[in-house]
């Protein structure tokens, strides 16, 4: 899905570790999603979604970066810097995602104006800050999201983050270590832009 932040986790990690795949998009209330529903190719019902030259399909963008970065440089080989990653990679399922992402979709998907409310805006605004301060405060001082060098965990967080203003309406003034954390991972070799 072109506009959305999970599939360009996988679209971002395919680009820095240079994989071949072809790219099916499927935007957000088209038919082209409702007939890959109706196909049975997303087995949760979502995107992304991953199709093996098999034909297995793999949901869920955290499990798609995992699989697809098997053996690279971005899983840790310490087993506890591997447990830091994934646990970020949690907390951005159950925490970050159902704030900062849910806030952009509501402002900026026209399919989900009947669920705004000014309430529901304020609300995860407020908490947005309060998770995007935490995150501020882990990076303060620090390259990366886990000690030992760049992980998944990074692609899984920045996919969000580095619009949560332009689309989320969030103020990142207010965390100067997140822009430059942001700054970072755009100038990786292989980098690709959310609409490239
Ligand atoms: N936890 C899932 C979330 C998937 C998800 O919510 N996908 C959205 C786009 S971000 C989607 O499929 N939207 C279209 C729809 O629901 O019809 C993941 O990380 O892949």
């Amino acid at each position: 899905m072109p506009s959305s932040g999970n599939s360009y986790k996988v679209r971002l990690l395919l680009s820095l570790l240079d994989l071949p795949c072809e790219i099916v998009d499927c935007e957000d209330a088209t038919l082209e999603i409702a007939q890959a529903r109706a196909d049975g190719r997303l087995p949760f019902g979502k995107v992304p979604v991953l199709e093996l030259d098999s034909g297995r399909l793999l949901p869920e963008s955290n499990a798609i970066l995992l699989y697809l970065a098997q053996g690279s440089h971005l899983i840790p080989a310490d087993p506890f810097h591997q447990a830091q990653m994934t646990a970020w990679m949690f907390w951005e399922q159950n925490q970050h995602e159902g704030v900062i992402a849910v806030r952009a979709a509501l402002r900026n998907y026209p399919s989900r104006a009947h669920l705004v409310t000014p309430e529901r805006l304020a609300d995860l605004l407020d908490r947005g800050h309060q998770i995007l301060g935490m995150m501020e405060q882990h990076l303060s001082g620090r390259d990366w999201l886990v000690d030992g060098g760049m992980s998944l965990a990074d692609i899984c967080l920045y996919a969000y983050t580095h619009t949560a203003e332009e689309r989320g309406g969030y103020d990142m003034a207010r965390f100067p270590a997140i822009r430059r954390w942001c700054a970072r991972i755009a100038a990786l070799p292989g980098y690709q832009e959310l609409f490239a």
